[in-house]
């Protein structure tokens, strides 16, 4: 029997939109670049040599157009997981459900996510400028821990090396993080050999759960240094962002392909930072475009 979806859980505006992101069902594409920041859509969009659609809601500003004959869909997802929650699931109903009966539909249709980000480094070989691809990410935001088949996607050996290494165990530093693999096929075409493959924390928050401390003491004061001497298998982790993790979750549970490539733009290790670093993520924009 098909699933059928009432308006209370996938909620349709009046002109056949989406809830949140506005979007129609014919206006997505199959190659999705999602960006953090709303003022990254249009940077993307500068590439494109044609748009046929462009809408704005809260965070959540959409472009769909063509770039070398590809059709691509750039949205922004404003910061953190819980907003790639409602993109990810927001996205997969306008490919997989049918917006006039609310039903599944009996084709299944396949996205490829490719998330371009900014994000802090944690290793000597992620200084400011580099472009750091999340292999594995860690999810220290627990959106997955509310989804069925969590375990069957997780690296559960990695998560119990990981937890066993930090220490934490109760409220400290909770809720339980999640290991999840990118999409490997999608990672050997965008990053090839050019971009440092990783291990990324996705945090919570961008100061306490990334490690800063400002005027309030961390619970963990010695966070940062153990995650910087964590390793398992040959993997270390290599940069904090805030939503490869939930990206690279709920591709694997929907059945979508997803991966997340950042700039680092601050290095936690030698204490340094840029902010100017507008052309060089528009290298990595057009690298991404080429090869998605
Ligand atoms: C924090 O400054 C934001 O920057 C990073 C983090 O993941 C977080 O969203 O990515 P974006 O530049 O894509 O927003
Ligand atoms: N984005 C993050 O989440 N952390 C950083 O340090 C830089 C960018």
């Amino acid at each position: 029997m098909k699933k059928y979806f009432p308006s209370s859980e996938l909620i349709i505006n009046e002109d056949g939109s989406v809830f949140h992101l506005h979007v129609k069902p014919e206006w997505l594409a199959d190659k999705v670049i999602l960006v953090g920041d709303p003022g990254r859509v249009a940077l993307v969009a500068s590439h494109f040599e044609n748009k046929e659609c462009e809408v704005e809601s809260r965070e959540f500003k959409t472009i769909t157009g063509t770039y070398k004959g590809k059709r691509i869909t750039v949205v922004s997802t404003g910061i953190g997981c819980d907003n790639i929650d409602i993109v990810m699931n927001e996205l997969d109903a306008l490919a997989n459900i049918d917006f006039e009966t609310r039903e599944e539909k009996e084709q299944f249709r396949q996205l490829e996510l490719v998330r371009i980000g900014t994000c802090g480094g944690l290793q000597p070989n992620t200084p400011v400028g580099t472009f750091v691809c999340s292999q594995k990410s860690i999810g220290f935001d627990g959106l997955l821990n509310f989804y069925a088949g969590r375990n069957a996607v997780c690296d559960l050996a990695f998560e119990r090396a990981f937890l066993n290494h930090m220490g934490w165990s109760g409220n400290m530093c909770a809720p339980a993080p999640y290991v999840i693999d990118a999409s490997e096929e999608l990672i050997d075409r965008v990053a090839k050999d050019d971009m440092v493959r990783g291990v990324t924390i996705a945090a919570g928050g961008f100061f306490g759960p990334q490690g800063r401390e400002l005027r309030i003491p961390l619970a963990d004061p010695k966070q940062n240094d153990k995650i910087e001497a964590f390793e398992y298998k040959g993997f270390k982790i290599t940069n904090f962002e805030m939503e490869s993790s939930a990206l690279a979750g709920l591709s694997r549970l929907m059945g979508h392909k997803a991966m997340t490539v950042c700039m680092v733009i601050a290095n936690r290790l030698i204490k340094e930072a840029n902010t100017g670093y507008k052309n060089t993520i528009d290298t990595l924009i057009q690298t991404v475009l080429d090869r998605i």
